[in-house]
C-alpha cells in the first residue's frame, strides 16, 4: 500500500460495540428487540410518537453514559498525525468520535444529542428525554419535536461532500458497519470505481457475500483499528 494522502473511514454500529452500544442487525441486536418499521422510518413517528422518543431517549441516555473505546481514540490519533487528510464519515448517531478528540467527521445519519423542529426547521444540541409535548425552544410549537437523525426513506447528510471525497480518496476504510443500508453500502464501489482508492474492511465478521474490499482485517474494533493505525503511521 502506497502512503496515502487522502483517507476516508466509514464507521458503523461496530465501532461503538465494545464501548457498550448496542449494532442493529447482530443477535441480540436494536432490530431484534423493536420493529424498525416501527422506531426508524417516519411512518412509525407519525403513528406513534411516543413510542419512538421513548427509543431514542433510553439511546440517549446510554450514550451519555458510554465512553470512547480504545478504536475511537486510534481514529482521532491518525487525524493528529497523519500528514494528510482524515475524514470520518459515521453513520454513528453517537458522539463518541468526537470525544475521542476526532474534529473531521460528518453524521451522515444524524446526531442523537440533537434535537430539530419539524415546522420551524431549527436543529440544536439537546442531552435530556425528549416528549410529544416538549415545545420548541425557537418556536414555541408543541407536537413537532423529532431526534435529528436519519430514518429510513429519508436523505441522508452531507452527501454532495462524502460523493467529492469518495472520489478524491486514495484510501478507503469501512470499520465495523454491515453494509445493508444504502446508500453507505456502496460507498466501497464509489471510492473504487475513480481507480485510484485502496480499501479496507476492519470487522468482527465480514460484511456482505462476495467481498469488494481489496483487504480484510478481522477483529473486535479495539483491537484491529489501533493495530492498523499503527501500520499506517509507521
Ligand atoms: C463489530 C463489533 C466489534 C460488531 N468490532 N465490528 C432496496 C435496495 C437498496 C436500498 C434500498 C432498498 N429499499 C430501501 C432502500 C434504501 C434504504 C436502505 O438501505 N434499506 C436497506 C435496509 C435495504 N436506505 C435509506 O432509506 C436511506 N436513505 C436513502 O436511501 O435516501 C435516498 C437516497 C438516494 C440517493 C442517494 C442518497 C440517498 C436512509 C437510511 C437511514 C438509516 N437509518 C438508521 C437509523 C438511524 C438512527 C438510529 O441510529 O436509530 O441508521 S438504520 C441503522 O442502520 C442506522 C445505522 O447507521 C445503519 C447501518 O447499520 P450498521 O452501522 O452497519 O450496523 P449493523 O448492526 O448493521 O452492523 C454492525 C456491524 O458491526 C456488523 O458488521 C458486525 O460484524 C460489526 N461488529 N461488533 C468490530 N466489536
Amino acid at each position: 500500500m502506497r502512503r496515502p494522502e487522502r483517507i476516508v473511514i466509514l464507521t458503523g454500529a461496530g465501532i461503538s460495540a465494545e464501548s457498550g452500544l448496542a449494532t442493529f442487525r447482530d443477535k441480540g441486536g436494536l432490530w431484534s428487540k423493536v420493529d424498525l418499521n416501527d422506531v426508524a422510518t417516519p411512518q412509525g413517528f407519525a403513528r406513534n410518537p411516543a413510542m419512538v422518543h421513548e427509543f431514542y431517549n433510553a439511546r440517549r441516555r446510554s450514550v451519555l453514559a458510554a465512553a470512547p473505546n480504545e478504536a475511537h481514540l486510534a481514529l482521532a490519533r491518525l487525524e493528529r498525525e497523519h500528514d494528510g487528510q482524515v475524514l470520518v464519515v459515521t453513520q454513528n448517531i453517537d458522539d463518541l468520535h468526537e470525544r475521542a478528540g476526532s474534529r473531521q467527521i460528518l453524521h451522515m445519519h444524524g446526531e442523537l444529542l440533537k434535537v430539530r423542529c419539524e415546522p420551524c426547521g431549527k436543529a440544536r444540541e439537546w442531552r435530556h428525554d425528549l416528549a410529544t409535548a416538549t415545545p420548541c425552544p425557537d418556536c414555541a410549537r408543541a407536537g413537532g419535536m423529532r431526534p435529528h437523525v436519519v430514518w429510513f426513506g429519508e436523505m441522508p447528510l452531507h452527501m454532495d461532500r462524502i460523493g467529492t471525497e469518495l472520489a478524491a480518496c486514495d484510501l478507503f476504510i469501512s470499520i465495523g458497519t454491515s453494509g445493508q443500508v444504502y446508500p453507505a453500502g456502496g460507498f466501497v464501489e464509489e471510492a473504487r470505481s475513480h481507480g485510484r482508492a485502496h480499501t479496507v474492511e476492519l470487522n468482527l465478521e465480514p460484511s456482505g457475500g462476495h467481498s469488494l474490499f481489496a483487504e480484510r482485517i478481522l477483529g473486535p474494533a479495539t483491537q484491529v483499528v489501533p493495530a492498523f493505525v499503527e501500520r499506517l503511521l509507521r
